[in-house]
């Protein structure tokens, strides 16, 4: 499984051109690849980079609960969308604190404002834990992936569970060609914190077997991908239990495929790992995906290289 994801990134290496981008850190960028995981050999969690399972199921639990408060996720130990969030509240009027325009970029560079950037980040996450009121206001990150799964608002205020209903309808109309749930919602696209990266998926039903195939406009691919592919074959496997299908294929398509700059020695460095085998997912308990919790789902077999740490753009 390993190998599919080192020859995207030795791709992009090799022929990605380097490319600005909104964060102003920079990337080496193609367009458009696809990888191709078949979920009967085992799960494609990377095994040449220590990569949390916990992060990444409690945070596809979190879209599946059609949530979009971090609080969720932080209740969890779990601050991989503090960023977009802090990044709210500090451009906020109720934010009295120091100047954190930028912070991302600046708390790379400036050894005492990143001191000071880290000490407002502490402070905001215990008031997202311990405050209610202060939760629902800032906690939010707008209309993001679990609004639009769960909670799509249509032009008569009607709301859709696009989550719901492609279940219903992967039961009940199994060779249909319109399974898809999308994220990617024009007229909400100004209220999401950030706009979804991962657009669109579609699921596929042949022989018995249930594929999933992602479509991703823009695709970090040393710190999200790993978690991306993880999220969607958990996801897979969700839904196969759901509607009583065996796994099949998670297609991994995606638009910009980068490697942001400062992300080059990480990438190279697990390029020269070896691979173990991967590990399996069982999921102990018969509840419905829609009310699964992270303790019901246990990782097995994980065997891996060490974690490699690599600062996030925001
Ligand atoms: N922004 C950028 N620049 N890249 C992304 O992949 C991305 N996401 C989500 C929203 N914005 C994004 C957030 N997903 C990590 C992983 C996934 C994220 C955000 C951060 C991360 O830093 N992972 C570390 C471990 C972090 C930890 O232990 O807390 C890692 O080493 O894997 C793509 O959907």
């Amino acid at each position: 499984f390993d190998q599919e994801y080192h020859d995207l990134a030795k791709k992009v290496l090799k022929e990605g051109t380097y490319k600005d981008d909104r964060t102003n850190t920079g990337t080496y960028s193609l367009f458009g690849h696809q990888m191709r995981f078949d979920l009967s050999e085992g799960f494609p969690l990377l095994t040449t980079k220590r990569t949390s399972f916990k992060l990444i199921a409690t945070e596809l639990i979190w879209f599946m609960r059609g949530d979009t408060n971090i609080k969720y996720l932080l209740e969890y130990n779990n601050n991989i969308w503090n960023e977009w969030a802090f990044k709210r509240y500090v451009e906020s009027v109720d934010y009295r604190g120091p100047d954190m325009t930028d912070f991302g970029n600046r708390a790379l560079v400036d050894d005492e404002f990143n001191n000071m950037y880290q000490e407002e980040m502490k402070k905001y996450k215990e008031k997202i834990l311990s405050d209610d009121a202060f939760a629902m206001k800032y906690g939010d990150l707008g209309n993001v992936y679990g609004k639009q799964w769960r909670n799509w608002v249509g032009p008569k205020g009607e709301v859709i569970d696009q989550l719901k209903n492609v279940v219903d309808s992967i039961k009940n109309n199994p060779t249909s060609r319109r399974h898809i749930v999308s994220a990617w919602n024009p007229a909400e696209i100004e209220t999401m914190a950030l706009p979804p990266c991962h657009t669109l998926f579609q699921f596929y039903v042949k022989d018995g077997k249930l594929s999933l195939q992602l479509y991703q406009r823009s695709a970090d691919i040393f710190l999200g991908v790993p978690f991306n592919i993880a999220s969607y074959s958990l996801l897979l496997i969700m839904v196969a239990r759901e509607t009583g299908l065996e796994v099949g294929d998670f297609v991994h398509t995606m638009g910009d495929a980068h490697i942001y700059q400062n992300h080059l020695n990480a990438i190279k460095t697990q390029l020269e790992r070896e691979s173990f085998a991967p590990p399996t997912v069982k999921i102990n308990s018969d509840k419905s995906m829609f009310e699964l919790e992270y303790e019901d789902i246990e990782l097995i077999d994980y065997e891996s290289h060490p974690s490699i740490k690599a600062p996030i753009a925001v």
